[in-house]
C-alpha cells in the first residue's frame, strides 16, 4: 500500500522506539494472527514492542496500560475489549504525554484528542455485507425466514456494530425475523454451547439461518448443527466474519455459506504510524483496510495462500 518507510536521519544515530501494546484476549484465530503481525511487524521494523495480554478483561488493559506509563514508552497501542470506559485512563495516559494507538476495535469516547488514530475494519458495513448476502440468496423463498445470531463479546465495538449492520439491512424484509440471538464471547467452544442451547427449540421455531459475529462461534455451531442431525449450509445456512482458514475450508466444503472479509494483519500499519508519530507527522483519525466478501465459489482459491 501506501505505506512508507521513514528513513533514519543520516547524521544523528536512532534511539529505537518502544512500542506498549494491550491485546484484548485470544479468543480467536483472528486474535492469534494480530498477535503475530504484531509482534513480526515490529521486529522487521525495529520498534522495541512490549506487549501484554488481557485475557478479555478490561481491568487487565487498564493493568497494562498503567505498567507503560510507568515504563515510560514512547507510544501506546490498545486494543479494547469494549468500547465504553477508555476515558478515565486515556486522560491519565495523555496526563503522561504519551500517545495513543487504537487498533483493530474502537473506543467510545466524547473526547477524540485522548488518540492519535484509530487502525481497523468498518464493522458495521461488515454487517452490511452479511445482510446483503442473505437478502439476496433468500430472495426467492417466502417467509417466514427465523436468523439465529452468536453475538461477540458483549460490549465490543465488533459485535455492537456488526449487529447493527446487520439489521440495518434485513430489516427491510418484515418476514425475516432474529428469533435467537445471544453472546458467546468469540469464542468456539460458547459458539457451539449457545447453538446447542438454540436447536433446543420446538422443530417449528428452528432457525432457518445462523449469522455468526466471527468465524470461530460459527465453527462450533456447525458441530452443534450437525450434532443435531442437521445439514449446516443446507438445512441451515451459516454466516460468519473474519476469514480464517478454516472457516475458508468450511466454505469450500459446504458447510459455510458466506464469510466477510476482516483483515488482523494490521501490524505494520501500527508500526508505520507509531514512526510516523515519533517523526512529528500528522495521520488521519481513522485508517480502515480494504475488505471483502467470502462465498462458496471462490472459497477453494481463497484458502490457498491463507495467512491465518
Ligand atoms: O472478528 C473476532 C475477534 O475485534 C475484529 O475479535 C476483531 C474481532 C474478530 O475475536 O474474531
Amino acid at each position: 500500500g501506501d505505506w512508507q518507510q521513514t528513513s533514519a536521519s543520516e547524521t544523528k544515530p536512532e534511539t529505537p522506539i518502544t512500542l506498549g501494546f494491550s491485546q484484548l484476549g485470544k479468543e480467536s484465530a483472528w486474535r492469534v494472527a494480530n498477535t503475530a503481525s504484531v509482534q513480526e511487524a515490529a521486529a522487521e521494523s525495529g520498534i522495541r514492542l512490549v506487549m501484554k495480554n488481557a485475557e478479555q478483561s478490561q481491568k487487565k488493559q487498564f493493568e497494562a496500560i498503567r505498567s507503560f506509563i510507568a515504563m515510560k514508552v514512547d507510544v501506546i497501542a490498545i486494543a479494547p475489549v469494549v468500547e465504553s470506559g477508555w476515558e478515565e485512563i486515556l486522560r491519565e495516559v495523555k496526563a503522561a504525554g504519551i500517545p495513543v494507538v487504537i487498533l483493530d476495535r474502537s473506543v467510545n469516547v466524547k473526547d477524540t484528542s485522548l488518540f492519535v488514530t484509530t487502525i481497523g475494519s468498518n464493522f458495521y458495513e461488515e454487517g452490511v455485507k452479511a445482510g446483503k448476502y442473505l437478502l439476496d440468496r433468500l430472495r426467492h423463498l417466502p417467509g417466514p425466514i427465523r436468523i439465529a445470531e452468536l453475538q461477540g463479546t458483549s460490549g465490543s465495538a465488533p459485535s455492537i456494530q456488526r449487529g447493527e449492520g446487520f439489521r440495518s439491512v434485513v430489516s427491510a424484509r418484515a418476514d425475516m425475523t432474529i428469533t435467537q440471538s445471544a453472546p458467546a464471547d468469540f469464542t468456539e467452544d460458547k459458539g457451539r454451547a449457545i447453538m446447542r442451547g438454540f436447536l433446543q427449540a420446538p422443530a417449528d421455531q428452528l432457525p432457518h439461518v445462523l449469522f455468526a459475529h466471527n468465524d470461530d462461534m460459527a465453527l462450533g455451531a456447525i458441530d452443534a448443527i450437525e450434532e443435531a442431525g442437521l445439514k449446516p449450509g443446507e438445512d441451515i445456512l451459516v454466516l460468519s466474519v473474519d476469514g480464517s482458514r478454516r472457516a475458508l475450508e468450511q466454505l469450500a466444503a459446504g458447510k459455510l455459506n458466506a464469510v466477510v472479509e476482516c483483515n488482523p494483519l494490521i501490524g505494520p500499519q501500527l508500526m508505520q504510524a507509531a514512526k510516523e508519530i515519533m517523526a512529528g507527522r500528522t495521520l488521519p483519525k481513522r485508517m480502515v483496510p480494504p475488505e471483502d466478501i467470502f462465498t462458496q465459489e471462490r472459497a477453494a482459491e481463497a484458502v490457498s495462500g491463507r495467512k491465518f
